[in-house]
């Protein structure tokens, strides 16, 4: 019995920082709809769905600062998104801000979880890569500050649903091969994740004009070296002022792109998702059991050791 899930990745245009919860929702129900309307069971959007890319200053109202995480999901302004997904038959993934209160303590985090096509939450993931910087640092266009508003996550999971194994990531996760390795070797056919990138890289101007070669480089051979489908959708455009890049593609367990937006703004691309084209590289070139060599490179796990160029060294 082939195992198909009609994909949609739901990019979104700018949020900008005058835009409501009610406002962004609304936007985020038409992607709900049109993906139902064209056969979809599956929705993606991307990473902090709900809000602008807030990390981008340097905020020291904590009132004001507050006001960008989702104290419950679903929360009064998001329980919509979950009823419909229940009433359609149409599941997402959602990034957003988590303020969680655990043993007292508040604690935030980079959030996505995976809501199923009952509108229940099959899982959570918070973010384990997190780029840029903790403290003030003026010299930048504009700040990343993601080291300093959120809490890192404990790790990758996989997930039973769909019909196959899905996995969960966010934005800068997508640049570490690790990130794909760890579900890979759980087993996953479908890794989903949303990205807020800028264009400009502060600390690596250089890197500037390769900011969507790099974007689809990772995904592409993160979706290959394990046997996975990638979804990768953007929140792009510009955004308070900071270009986005957009990119939202999905991307065959080959490492094709099969589907991909070519604006900047809100848009779907709509792939139907076989998931057992995956078995035909993790039997063979990605059979991990049969050619992978864990005890070979075990011993290497951090960068002690590590040999400088030269002049570094110096
Ligand atoms: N954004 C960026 C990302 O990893 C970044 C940060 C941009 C890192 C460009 C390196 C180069 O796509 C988030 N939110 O992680």
């Amino acid at each position: 019995m082939p195992r198909f899930i009609n994909v949609a990745a739901a990019q979104l245009g700018p949020i900008q920082r005058a835009d409501s919860r009610r406002d962004v929702v609304e936007r985020l129900l038409a992607h709900l709809h049109q993906a139902h309307a064209m056969g979809c069971q599956l929705v993606v959007f991307p990473e902090l769905a709900l809000t602008t890319f807030f990390p981008r200053w340097y905020l020291e109202d904590p009132a004001e600062l507050d006001a960008f995480y989702e104290r419950e999901m679903p929360g009064a302004e998001t329980r919509v998104l979950f009823e419909t997904a229940a009433r359609l038959g149409v599941g997402f993934y959602l990034g957003y801000a988590e303020l969680a209160l655990e043993q007292g303590a508040a604690r935030r985090y980079n959030t996505s979880i995976l809501v199923g096509q009952d509108g229940a939450i099959i899982g959570k993931y918070r973010k384990v890569h997190l780029p840029g910087h903790a403290e003030h640092e003026p010299w930048r266009d504009f700040q990343h500050l993601e080291k300093r508003y959120f809490e890192p996550g404990p790790g990758f999971d996989v997930w039973r649903a769909y019909g196959g194994v899905i996995g969960m990531a966010l934005c800068n996760d997508r640049r570490w091969s690790e990130t794909y390795r760890v579900m890979g070797l759980q087993g996953a056919e479908m890794i989903l994740l949303g990205y807020n990138t800028p264009v400009h890289n502060p600390p690596a101007p250089e890197h500037d004009d390769l900011s969507m070669f790099h974007n689809h480089l990772v995904m592409q051979a993160g979706a290959y070296q394990n046997g996975t489908w990638v979804v990768g959708v953007a929140k792009g455009g510009k955004e308070e002022g900071c270009e986005m890049i957009g990119g939202t593609c999905i991307i065959a367990p080959s490492g094709e792109i099969v589907a991909a937006c070519s604006t900047k703004g809100d848009e779907l691309a709509i792939a139907r998702c076989d998931l057992d084209l995956c078995h035909s590289y993790k039997t063979t070139t990605f059979n991990f059991d049969r050619h992978r060599r864990p005890d070979a490179y075990g011993l290497i796990t951090s960068r002690r050791g590590a040999i400088e160029p030269e002049h570094l060294a110096a």
